[in-house]
């Protein structure tokens, strides 16, 4: 069988033989009791890895999102974040739905939006006719923009500003452990800024579903009953939990490799005439670039037809993903595709 290599996401990894045999080793309880050891330990140990009192262990990086955002507002508040954020962009209008709340977004550059962007979105409190912000939402590394990484300078000045005005400070961190294995700057330092981070374990970290958020204790006392409100409480859940666990333990550090691969291929599109690509914005592990003379579709379908799966990174472009299931070979193979097609 021809081998595929899959560049859609990196939510399409596969669990190894290494995590998978951790899965079945896993001790299980009944998590809606909190007496599954596995997911306790999970959440301990993600607690601690990001400097925050408590973590809760979630079905979905959208779930993870919606909780801290529900937790952190009332109906009618308004939330600001970047244009292109997921929370905004992808997680179904769910925001309004779950939560009743409105979405300020503001157009960033490479998905950073600058205090002197977001000051004058911060409603009067005088203001009892227009909705109250309560929330500024980051997202680090910024998916759509391309995988880049929100520069700590800016990160902090955020948090004055948030500070400032008595808002809270929430992080999309659903690819977190890139900027961090990048920067070298610790996830726990990433996280000391923000009220509540949401990190996926279901993405470049290789386990089949899952995320962390965490904050202070109250917070997550709060996420749990709203997250069992939701339809969110699970039971034996210690088996998907040892899939999290064993990612964090010893998936982190590898997603060096993935940038390499990242950047290795960003070079090779950049040397072809026909495709559009700032080479400025591959700094982990996503790659998004253009084609002058081919249509999204068709580019996707002719790389199909090769065995490369890639998507759609945002309206008019396309994306492709590094992660733990694609090697330097796979990469290599790629760009010959990519050399052929375009030729
Ligand atoms: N991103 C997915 C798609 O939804 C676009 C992907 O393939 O990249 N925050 C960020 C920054 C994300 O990129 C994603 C998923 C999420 C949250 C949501 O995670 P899940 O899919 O676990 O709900």
């Amino acid at each position: 069988m021809k081998r595929i290599i899959d560049l859609r996401s990196d939510t399409v990894t596969k669990p190894s033989n290494e995590m998978r045999k951790a899965m079945y080793e896993a001790e299980v309880g009944d998590d809606v009791f909190q007496e599954d050891p596995t997911v306790n330990q999970l959440q301990e140990y993600a607690a601690g890895l990001l400097g925050k009192e408590a973590a809760l262990f979630v079905s979905s990086g959208v779930m993870g999102n919606q909780l801290c955002l529900n937790v952190l507002t009332n109906p009618g508040d308004e939330v600001i974040c970047e244009r292109d954020a997921h929370i905004f962009q992808y997680e179904s209008g769910s925001p309004a739905v779950l939560s009743g709340l409105q979405i300020m977004p503001v157009p960033g550059e490479m998905g950073v939006i600058m205090p002197e962007q977001i000051e004058p979105c911060i409603r009067p409190v005088s203001a009892y006719y227009m909705p109250r912000t309560k929330v500024v939402a980051l997202e680090n590394t910024h998916n759509r923009a391309g995988g880049t990484i929100h520069p700590i300078e800016n990160i902090i000045r955020v948090k004055e500003l948030v500070n400032k005005y008595n808002l809270l400070y929430h992080l999309d961190g659903a690819r977190i452990w890139n900027a961090s294995v990048e920067t070298g700057i610790s996830v726990k330092q990433y996280a000391s800024y923000f009220d509540s981070i949401s990190c996926c374990l279901s993405k470049g970290l290789g386990a089949p579903a899952g995320s962390i958020i965490a904050g202070t204790k109250e917070f997550i006392k709060e996420a749990f009953r709203v997250r069992k409100a939701w339809g969110g409480g699970m039971r034996q859940i210690g088996i998907l939990a040892a899939a999290g666990l064993y990612a964090l333990k010893n998936n982190i550090n590898r997603l060096a490799e993935d940038h390499k691969n990242a950047k290795n291929l960003a070079a090779a599109i950049a040397e072809i005439p026909s495709l559009e690509i700032d080479i400025n914005t591959v700094q982990t592990n996503i790659v998004i670039f253009k084609s002058v003379s081919l249509s999204v579709e068709s580019v996707i379908d002719k790389f199909k037809d090769e065995g490369i799966l890639l998507s759609e990174g945002k309206p008019g472009f396309i994306r492709a993903i590094t992660h733990l299931d694609v090697s330097f070979e796979d990469i290599e193979k790629t760009k010959k595709i990519f050399k052929e097609i375009f030729s």
